[in-house]
């Protein structure tokens, strides 16, 4: 599998997230990318495809924000991450924002997402590998390639970051292939948690599908999106499918779900996919509660495969750093095969 990276991904080190009440070392390290990118045969550099393709998905206000949020918060004499501590949930009206705390608060939905000195860079980064995958799976008529990104992407929104992400990588991909005339393009995503940001992105949007399988929101992360009855809004009806799944599922329960997904997609008539991949579904993941073992992932990609659709896949969450390159490296493994 040819896979993608640029090294100033790793860069970006928040140093904490607030958890369950109290401050607790950043789990989306840098580790993880280097434990991935160790066990990756076939890496290649990161092309710059510029930032049409990022404003093609986000606001102009809000990368503005992303792009200049840390220096401001230097600038305001503060050390340490910026990170927002006041939330706009009662209607964000148009106000000109200028005080970096407000600023950080109304374009975040949560305080597991701060800002360090290089996340930016790290971010656009990230996004640029989704697209060079992109770009090898169309030049080459590739059926797959690996975008290792990170920082993950899934749960930012249009104009809001949470869920360690702040570039939408798999929206911009989908985006761009779209408008590249590869449609029509159809996104799973297999993380552990819901893809909140990416539902947002297409919500009523008929051109692209998104389905997910994840841990039911009713007990986990980020509870407010993911429910089975999210199916769309305006145009976008029926372009949208949640497949919630209780804690403690394990591979059999799995394989179901998936092939319902799967099942939506081929029906939508999809014939590119950009996978939102998480290892976070692993038995061993320090904050998800499914039961997937290392020999289940290659088995969940040779079902995916099996769509035989020209797909980009992108690296989302996963924290078991440990197991993580083995699990990633058996996932793609089994992709290979698949197809
Ligand atoms: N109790 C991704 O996997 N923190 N993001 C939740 C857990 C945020 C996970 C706290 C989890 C975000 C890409
Ligand atoms: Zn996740």
């Amino acid at each position: 599998m040819i896979s993608f990276f640029d090294d100033r991904q790793l860069a970006h080190a928040p140093l904490q997230e607030l958890h369950n009440g109290g401050w607790e070392n950043y789990q989306e390290t840098a580790a993880r990318a280097t434990d991935i990118s160790a066990r990756l045969t076939g890496m290649r550099p990161s092309r710059d495809f510029g930032s049409d393709p990022i404003l093609a998905v986000h606001s102009a206000d809000y990368i503005d924000f992303l792009s200049t949020a840390f220096e401001q918060w230097r600038d305001a004499g503060r050390s340490g991450d910026a990170i927002g501590y006041t939330f706009p949930v009662v209607g964000r009206r148009p106000l000109n924002l200028t005080r970096i705390d407000a600023r950080l608060g109304a374009y975040s939905f949560d305080a597991a997402t701060p800002i360090a000195s290089h996340s930016w860079d790290a971010a656009y980064w990230s996004a640029q590998t989704a697209l060079s995958a992109l770009d090898h799976v169309v030049k080459n008529a590739a059926p797959s390639a690996f975008a290792l990104c990170r920082p993950p992407g899934h749960h930012a929104g249009a104009d809001y970051m949470g869920g360690y992400c702040y570039l939408n990588n798999a929206a911009i991909a989908a985006r761009q292939a779209h408008k590249a005339g590869l449609g029509p393009v159809a996104i799973l995503d297999i993380d552990y948690h819901h893809g909140n940001g990416t539902q947002d992105i297409f919500y009523d949007d008929p051109e692209i599908f998104f389905a997910s399988i994840h841990a039911d929101p009713v007990s986990d992360y980020p509870f407010y999106w993911g429910h089975q009855d999210e199916t769309g809004e305006g145009d976008g009806i029926g372009a949208n499918c949640n497949i919630p799944l209780p804690r403690g599922t394990d591979y059999t329960q799995y394989q179901r779900a998936l092939a319902t997904a799967l099942e939506a997609i081929t029906k939508w008539g999809a014939k590119f996919l950009i996978l939102s991949f998480g290892a976070d579904t692993y038995a061993g993941d320090p904050i998800s509660e499914f039961r997937m073992q290392t020999g289940d992932f290659p088995r969940m990609a040779q079902q995916i495969s099996a769509l035989s659709l020209p797909t980009v896949i992108l690296m989302e969450g996963g924290y078991a750093v440990d197991a993580l390159g083995e699990n990633v490296s058996a996932f793609l493994s089994g992709f290979d095969h698949g197809i």
